[in-house]
């Protein structure tokens, strides 16, 4: 495949910015996918006021006009969903089979979104005085910053772009660094599909310079972030200051209980998909797995031979099962949380090396390390395929494990008794459970978010995206 030069998209023009960066194979680092070039503040600022200048006319638009958009875009994502897979494994290192899911995720989220853009709720009510209506309508919130990760550099600028169209907001979208690939697939497409000039925007660049400017430009009337919990934090402060909505996903450290009256087999398979798929590279991974005593050795006896069965390599071959890490950045990261869980005395269970194949790539074996709950691969996010075993002696002891953290985004369990599976999803502190499936997976068109350090605001997807994306008007009328 050839290489490619990718583009921003401001105000209906390809942009090309300055320099000349590539865009990495983590499977294959002497076969970049492509390169681009980073854009400086003054020229996101111009995609914040192209966007700003679109707003008032896009915001009156038909809500026909925005389905039909939409559902062209969801169409073409769809029709391409293997070529689209294709460019997001060789750009983000998943496997293929995962890669064209994703693309075909990232297809449906377009077309429920378009009908979604008619169905926008409203309410009529009856005055407390006499003769008087009340009408409680959705308006679009304006100019809408999104700020993606690279995790899911096809399905999370989808679940963010897509309703902010169909509500009639306008968008300036920026990726991260290292997918600028599947961001400019998209914003080819939306080129391609009918939108005004301005109203949808893409800046390619780093954080400190895109992501800042936007964020500090005046014309911003929301952000979407998902990323990192530091990053969150700081944009959240900087949002605070100037009275600016915000949305946050970030991090999670999400735990899969198994307890003695699980199916194993069904656990087994729960985890070594929770934790390793997507090369563990997930904010739902199953990092941390909490297993009751009594069957503690035979379910470690179990994953230790399912994870022999796993290959690691080329996202494209067939056959592999977990692709590269993303990048050297984040295998950097992987590593240093094995050395940690050796220096916190973890018995390293599988993996905790780097594999060697054909070509120079981030291959990590999937790694498992029996902790203590204070040990540090057991409370931070690591993002990798690494994962932390807990032993419990009982069902409460496993619910309160699964609570100790500081994140909440998923949890999920094990488990054959009703009583317990119905109790864990009412105590276990986070937005999304899961009982015998894994912690990762979700369906688009119900909510996803969570509580504690993981989310901030309201939640993403489905119909609740219509909190974010829209601001409430109370209308009074004398009859
Ligand atoms: O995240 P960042 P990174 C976690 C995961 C991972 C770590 C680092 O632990 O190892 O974060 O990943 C933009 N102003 N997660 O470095 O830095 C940035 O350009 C404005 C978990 O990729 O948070 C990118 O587009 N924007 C998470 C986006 O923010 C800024 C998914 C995310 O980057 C900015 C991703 C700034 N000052 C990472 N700095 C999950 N759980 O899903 C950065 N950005």
């Amino acid at each position: 495949m050839s290489e490619q030069r990718f583009s921003s998209y401001i105000g209906g023009q390809w942009v090309e910015g300055e320099g000349d960066q590539a865009d990495e194979n983590p499977a294959d680092l002497a076969s970049p996918v492509g390169h681009y070039g980073t854009l400086d503040a003054a020229r996101t600022a111009q995609a914040v006021d192209a966007a700003a200048t679109a707003f008032p006319k896009w915001s009156l638009s038909s809500p026909q006009q925005r389905a039909d958009i939409l559902d062209f875009v969801g169409s073409e994502i769809l029709a391409r969903k293997a070529e689209l897979g294709r460019l997001l494994a060789r750009e983000e290192g998943k496997t293929l089979a995962e890669s064209i899911g994703e693309a075909a995720r990232a297809g449906q989220i377009f077309k429920f979104f378009a009908g979604e853009a008619l169905r926008i709720p409203g309410e009529k009510l009856a005055s407390t005085r006499p003769g008087v209506d009340v009408e409680i309508t959705r308006e679009p919130v304006g100019t809408v910053g999104i700020i993606a990760p690279w995790n899911f550099p096809l399905a999370i600028p989808a679940w963010k772009i897509a309703p902010a169209l169909a509500y009639g907001n306008t968008v300036v979208f920026k990726p991260a660094e290292i997918v600028p690939g599947c961001a400019w697939a998209i914003a080819e497409i939306l080129s391609r599909a009918g939108l005004p000039e301005g109203v949808f925007n893409m800046v390619l660049g780093s954080g400190r310079v895109v992501g800042q400017a936007l964020v500090e430009h005046n014309g911003l009337d929301a952000l979407s972030f998902t990323g990192s919990v530091p990053t969150g934090h700081a944009l959240l402060k900087q949002a605070a200051a100037r009275a600016l909505k915000v949305q946050l996903e970030m991090g999670g450290k999400n735990p899969l209980v198994v307890l003695a009256d699980a199916d194993l087999d069904v656990a087994v398979e729960c985890a070594v998909n929770g934790a390793y798929f997507s090369t563990g590279q997930r904010c739902t991974a199953s990092s941390r797995l909490i297993v009751e005593s009594v069957v503690y050795d035979e379910f470690v006896a179990r994953i230790q031979a399912r994870l022999a069965t796993l290959t690691v390599g080329d996202p494209l071959e067939e056959g592999v099962h977990i692709g590269p890490v993303a990048s050297q950045a984040q295998l950097d990261t992987d590593l240093s949380y094995i050395q940690a869980g050796h220096d916190d005395g973890a018995e390293l269970l599988a993996g905790g090396r780097r594999v060697e194949r054909g070509t120079e790539g981030h291959f990590l074996a999937p790694t498992l390390f029996a902790a203590n709950p204070s040990d540090r691969i057991a409370r931070e996010e690591i993002f990798g395929p690494v994962a932390a075993l807990l032993r419990a002696d009982d069902y409460d002891h496993a619910l309160a494990l699964a609570n100790d953290t500081e994140f909440g985004l998923c949890a999920g369990i094990c488990t054959t008794s009703l009583k317990h599976a119905t109790h864990f999803k009412r105590h276990a502190q986070a937005g999304m459970v899961m009982v015998n499936l894994p912690t990762a997976g979700v369906d688009p068109h119900v909510p996803f978010g969570g509580r504690k350090a993981s989310s901030y605001g309201p939640r993403e997807q489905g119909r609740y995206a219509v909190e974010f994306y829209t601001t409430v008007k109370t209308a009074y009328t004398a009859a």
